[in-house]
């Protein structure tokens, strides 16, 4: 599938259209394949742990698993970290939103965020594109919105993470009560996601 270079000009030489989304998350696996599928990229998830170094940089972390797990597998990987950005708590949980919502989850953050009137925030992605230890790329994109006074769930929709708390600036829903069509028109993923895409399509044969 990957054809080998003989110089060390960093190009991107894939034999069809395939990547590995390492990640332990099916529903972002979901929303990736939806995207990747309409450029007719194929993406297998790559369910896999690594060392998530702690940084206030999603691009730094997404770059250093992406290569560490190139490093493992030697296959073309595309690997994603979000985050959200809470305007009026500084900026919290930032990249260290799994471990909140481990933590806290949802509902802490709405106790943090009682009699708050400044509800807004953005939910970041960066997504790297790794296919040998010298060549990445990064693609990024963010969604602003707000964080609602409660969690709205749709039970016939199955959002997750912060989904039922975060609601798009210009959407009547919560992207919990999205079907991922329509989660794909707004969000932080979708955004960075087609950026991806349109740039592997003019590089990849
Ligand atoms: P992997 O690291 O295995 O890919 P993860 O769920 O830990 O999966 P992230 O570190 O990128 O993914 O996500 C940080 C947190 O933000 C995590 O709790 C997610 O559930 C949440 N999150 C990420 N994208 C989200 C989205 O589109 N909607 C709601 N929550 C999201």
């Amino acid at each position: 599938m990957l054809k080998k270079e003989s110089s060390n000009e960093t190009k991107f030489k894939l034999g069809g259209r395939f990547v590995f989304f390492a990640t332990n998350n099916i529903n972002k696996f979901n929303e990736a394949r939806a995207i990747l599928t309409k450029y007719n990229i194929s993406v297998a998830m790559l369910r896999v742990k690594n060392s998530e170094l702690q940084n206030d940089s999603l691009k730094e972390i997404a770059q250093t698993s992406a290569l560490e797990i190139f490093k493992k597998y030697n296959l073309p990987i595309l690997l994603e970290d979000s985050g959200l950005f809470i305007d009026v708590l500084n900026g919290f949980p930032g990249p260290y939103a799994a471990y909140v919502y481990k933590t806290i989850g949802n509902s802490g953050i709405l106790t943090l965020m009682e009699k708050k009137t400044n509800r807004t925030a953005t939910f970041k992605t960066a997504i790297v594109y790794c296919n040998s230890k010298n060549n990445f790329k990064c693609f990024e994109g963010e969604i602003i919105g707000e964080i609602t006074n409660k969690k709205i769930i749709d039970p016939s929709i199955s959002g997750f993470g912060f989904d039922p708390i975060f609601q798009p600036t210009g959407s009547p829903k919560v992207f919990a009560a999205m079907s991922i069509a329509e989660k794909n028109l707004f969000s932080h993923r979708a955004r960075a996601m087609h950026s991806f895409a349109i740039w592997y399509k003019q590089h990849s044969k």
